[in-house]
């Protein structure tokens, strides 16, 4: 968290008038952020987060430095309603009380990147979807970087989109990785360049139905105008339905070749564009050039490629970064391999869909670690995706009961109660030739303080000795309990 001077000012309609009273609810990366931003916009703010620890501590002790009010340990409901504006961290669920009580009062809420939009001067290529958004979004940031064009990652990939409104000058783009929870507060948010990667259940411990996220979803459509550009997955029924009739153009990917605009896997699995109807193809490499591992990678690849193509990246920049491009941390990320067996390291795939395309990339024998937070999904959907190179599933944390009670019927299932009880499991399984893969369907919530934590803790228990080491500061011990 910086101390930079802050500048920002108004250049769309503002949210507030001067000296305007704004609560912003959170104080971890957004609220901070946020809070910075309205006090800039000349607010008078009160930030405030049910928290206690040592990093909120800190960002309370740096925005009093800049005359900002911000209280820890609780909201008070007389300052948050009081309030001209309520502006919410997309980590607040909307069955938090403090949510109920601006939902029953007359306050305006808004996201925190509604608030950062509005004073936003870069423009904005939004992506969303279920599975692939960080991705595509970093690759697209660095194609664009690699052809001299400014548009650092930002919103759910990290950095919230308020402090890219506050950097002076502004860059010409930010590519804004959007989730279903920072478009729901979205109001006159518009991307100029938009992309809908694919839609499958997920979060269904924050929403009632399936329908209620994809309707959080739908809104990355919402500022849509004749001037808007969207790159749709052509491959997703549901992305294609939403995307239907929507203002302005489209581009289409998919790994079947079309004849409209955008991208494709040609016949000899070239990446192939097509800018226009019928005019001359471009091609950005061949899919087997690709550091990415899945045809899912591919997908996220010609989206990416696509995206930055329109905001004006050469074909020769785009091929480049394509091919030099070895993914994030966290997603397929192969560890090492020991004693001919590989370990794979996947802990950002925490629903269903992205273990099905983690797992349709293999071409090994695997030992398939679930478990963690269960997030409402059922697991029988995996019983056929898992296919017949799946020699067993450990199923393990929170988790593992609901897990071997999905899938106990039809695939081998062992129980573990923690994570590392569940990597000496696969160790004690597998043989020279497997896989095991990490790829676990759930949040980490019950052992550690989010996915990197628990990516960095495989990766470090898969070493041969790793499980002699001091490992990582785990959230709660409950998921350590021997399994019953
Ligand atoms: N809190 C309250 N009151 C409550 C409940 C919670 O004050 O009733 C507090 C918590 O103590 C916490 C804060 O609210 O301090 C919530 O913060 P946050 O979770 O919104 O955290 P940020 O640091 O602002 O991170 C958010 C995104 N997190 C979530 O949406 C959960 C980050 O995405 C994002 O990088 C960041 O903003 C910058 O835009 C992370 C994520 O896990 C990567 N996203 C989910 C995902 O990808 O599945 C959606």
């Amino acid at each position: 968290m910086s101390s930079d001077r802050v500048v920002a000012r108004w250049r769309r309609e503002p949210l507030f008038g001067p000296g305007g009273r704004v609560a912003v609810l959170g104080l971890g990366a957004s609220g901070f952020a946020a809070a910075k931003l309205a006090a800039a916009l000349g607010a008078e703010v009160y930030a405030s987060d049910t928290g206690t620890g040592p990093e909120l501590r800190g960002a309370r002790e740096e925005l009093a430095g800049q005359g900002i009010t911000a209280e820890l340990g609780r909201h008070d409901l007389d300052k948050v309603l009081g309030s001209d504006l309520v502006v919410t961290s997309p980590g607040i669920p909307s069955s938090a009380p403090v949510r109920g009580a601006v939902a029953g009062a007359a306050v305006a809420e808004v996201a925190e990147v509604e608030l950062a939009f509005r004073a936003l001067q870069a423009r904005v290529i939004g992506v969303t979807g279920t599975n692939g958004k960080t991705t595509v979004t970093e690759l697209t940031a660095r194609v664009l970087a690699g052809a001299g064009i400014g548009a650092p990652p930002s919103g759910n990939a990290g950095r919230p989109l308020s402090e890219v409104a506050m950097t002076s000058p502004q860059p010409p783009w930010t590519v804004v990785e959007l989730s279903s929870f920072q478009l729901s507060g979205t109001r006159d948010f518009r991307c100029d360049i938009g992309a809908l990667l694919n839609l499958a259940p997920d979060h269904l411990d924050a929403y009632s139905t399936v329908g209620d996220y994809y309707r959080d979803k739908a809104r990355i459509f919402g500022g849509a105008d004749p001037d808007s550009r969207w790159v749709i997955n052509a491959d997703d029924n549901e992305v294609c339905a939403m995307a239907a009739g929507v203002a302005g153009e489209s581009y289409v990917v998919s790994l079947e070749a079309h004849d409209l605009p955008g991208a494709y896997l040609d016949q000899e699995e070239m990446l192939s564009y097509r800018p226009a109807p019928g005019s001359e193809i471009e091609h950005w490499g061949s899919a087997g050039g690709l550091r990415l591992h899945g045809r899912h990678n591919i997908h996220n690849a010609l989206t990416a490629g696509v995206l930055a193509r329109l905001a004006g990246a050469s074909t020769s920049a785009i091929s480049r970064r394509l091919a030099s491009f070895g993914g994030l941390p966290h997603r397929m990320a192969v560890v090492g391999e020991w004693e001919g067996v590989q370990w794979i390291n996947d802990s950002k795939a925490t629903n269903v869909a992205a273990v099905v395309a983690a797992v349709r990339g293999l071409e090994r024998p695997y030992c398939l670690l679930l478990g963690g937070r269960h997030k409402g999904e059922a697991y029988g959907g995996l019983a056929d995706a898992l296919g017949p190179l799946c020699r067993m599933v450990i199923a393990y944390g929170e988790a593992g009961r609901t897990i071997e009670s999905d899938l106990g019927s039809s695939r081998t299932v062992l129980r573990a109660g923690s994570l590392a009880e569940a990597v000496e499991k696969a160790r004690a399984a597998t043989c020279a030739g497997d896989v095991v893969l990490l790829s676990p369907a759930c949040s980490s919530y019950d052992e550690f303080r989010n996915y990197e934590a628990r990516g960095r803790e495989f990766e470090r228990l898969a070493r041969p000795g790793g499980e002699n080491s001091a490992g990582e500061e785990r959230s709660s011990p409950a998921a350590a309990e021997a399994v019953l």
